[in-house]
């Protein structure tokens, strides 16, 4: 049996000047989703639950890590971008297989995980079915896994239909985060979105079903709100069939109690095998995304850096370590050793004092400027909050929109890797440079002059000056160069 959990990286030193170094340099990949608010503007009882969450916390996604393991395959109803094949694409990128676990599978997998992985802070389950229909499973799990782990944190998503049976229990266990996937909130709009439901050992289909579904959905959310457990709704984005509704969604699902709103773009390829994608329903842009986005901002908080990750995902945000963590690697005993985790906590607590500090002085440069000007700024990071990562490693850029009003964090454009050990391809780049519609800039930590010229020619600036720097300072800095405030021009 081959072990990837090599002694040398179990016994190597953990000190917290190799654990700096590595956040600094990007020993982590990163993203960025959910609330970016922090102390100052968060009920304190809030902020402790969201302050680790890398899905809850749009600031914790540069530093903490997430796990999914795929214990709870069953399903109870049918929606028209989920091909039964794959993972549940509520919470799950579709057209992708993870590999199913025991509840005793799982307590091996998150105890290497966690040995392993010092930035980990939260298990989810999120399918690949239904987490709360496929409840036994789900229970089980959770339940060992916190007797011996007690301080992760258990997170589950569901598409809703059976929540309403378990929240005394999720209440007992301290689930904390629960995701439930709301569509619409009108049944009619449901009808083109759910072919059936099973609910109450019978199925239902038509209105019916949307109805029924619907009734759920709210009746699981109001009672997790008055229990006070943090509800994050996602709503996947389908053009033509609930994008203008899910305005509508965000107001309903702010004045129930919802905590954040994540809006994730539908993907659809007939290749999935989904009504969607072999109907030829298509997804958002990723300007039309925004667009929706910017349109709510005055409801619940939204979630910008979801990943759509997959039902066994292990790592930062926008990384997938899964496949290093398959069960067949794994030794058979493997004991919880905690000081990792704790060694990167200290040095995070550490960090995260000094990125608050920078992001603050960053927007009173940025609220100086007196251009007014409102840009979009993508960023190369391999995480630790860090301009950190060349431009040709990138698989993503973060993008942020910068004007006198603030840096925000609006999103993330996935992209192939250009750079292929010295070369890159022409076609790679031309897609590059798609991906980034409605980019100004580019900063990385370092970037070759035959990207750049390829940049610059279509409309993209791309600058390693700022290599890493704190994002937000970097941005800031870039910003104030490019915008000069009339009171330096004339200094
Ligand atoms: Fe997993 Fe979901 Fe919990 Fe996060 S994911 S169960 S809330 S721990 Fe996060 Fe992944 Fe997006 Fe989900 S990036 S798909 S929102
Ligand atoms: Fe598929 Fe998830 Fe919908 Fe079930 S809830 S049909 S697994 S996308």
């Amino acid at each position: 049996m081959a072990q990837i959990i090599s002694l040398d990286s179990l016994m190597a030193p953990v000190t917290p000047e190799a654990m700096r170094a590595q956040l600094e340099s990007g020993g982590c990949a990163s993203s960025s989703c959910g609330s970016s608010d922090g102390p100052a503007d968060m009920d304190p009882e809030v902020w402790a639950k969201v302050k680790d969450h890398p899905c809850y916390s749009e600031e914790a996604h540069h530093y903490f890590a997430r796990m999914h393991v795929a214990v709870a395959p069953a399903c109870n109803i049918q929606c028209n971008y989920c091909n039964r094949k794959y993972d549940c694409s509520n919470e799950s990128r579709p057209g992708v297989v993870s590999e199913k676990l025991t509840p005793e599978q799982a307590m091996r997998k998150v105890v290497a995980v966690a040995n392993e992985v010092p930035q980990l802070s939260v298990l989810g389950i999120a399918g690949p079915g239904d987490a709360c229909y496929d409840w036994k499973k789900t229970k089980e799990t959770f339940k060992e896994i916190s007797a011996r782990i007690p301080d992760i944190k258990l997170c589950l998503s569901t598409n809703g239909l059976a929540l309403p049976d378990h929240v005394d229990e999720i209440m007992d266990m301290n689930i904390d985060h629960v995701t439930i996937t709301i569509n619409m909130v009108d049944p009619q709009v449901g009808v083109a979105i759910y072919p059936w439901i099973f609910y109450n050992h019978r199925r239902w289909t038509g209105l019916e079903a949307s109805q029924i579904l619907h009734e759920r959905q709210m009746l699981g959310l109001e009672m997790l709100a008055e229990r006070k457990i943090l509800v994050k709704v996602n709503s996947v984005m389908i053009p033509g069939i609930n994008d203008k509704h899910l305005i509508e969604v965000n107001k309903v699902v702010k004045a129930k109690g919802a905590f954040l709103h994540n809006i994730m773009p539908l993907i659809s390829d007939p290749a999935h095998g989904t009504h969607f994608g072999l109907t030829g329903q298509r997804g958002p842009g990723a300007m039309e995304l925004k667009e929706l986005q910017d349109q709510l901002s005055d409801g619940t908080k939204l979630m910008r850096h979801c990943r759509q990750c997959r039902a066994d995902a292990v790592g930062m945000l926008g990384e997938d370590r899964g496949q290093e963590f398959n069960m067949d690697l794994l030794p058979e005993e493997v004991a919880y050793d905690p000081s990792k985790r704790a060694t990167y906590r200290a040095v995070v607590a550490e960090e995260r004092g000094e990125h608050g500090a920078k992001k603050a002085a960053a927007a009173e440069t940025v609220a100086a400027s007196e251009s007014g000007a409102k840009v979009l700024i993508a960023v190369a990071t391999k995480g630790g909050g860090r301009i950190n990562q060349h431009f040709g490693h990138a698989t993503e850029f973060q993008v942020y929109e910068v004007s006198p009003a603030g840096i925000g964090f609006i999103g993330h454009r996935k992209v192939e890797k250009y750079c292929e050990g010295g070369w890159g391809e022409d076609a790679t780049l031309d897609s590059v440079i798609a991906a980034l519609d409605g980019v100004k800039t580019v900063l990385c930590s370092k970037i070759g002059d035959c990207p750049k010229d390829s940049l610059s020619a279509a409309g993209i600036e791309a600058s390693h000056e700022y290599a890493y720097d704190w994002i937000e300072a970097g941005i800031a800095a870039w910003y104030a160069a490019a915008h000069p405030s009339a009171a330096r021009l004339t200094a």
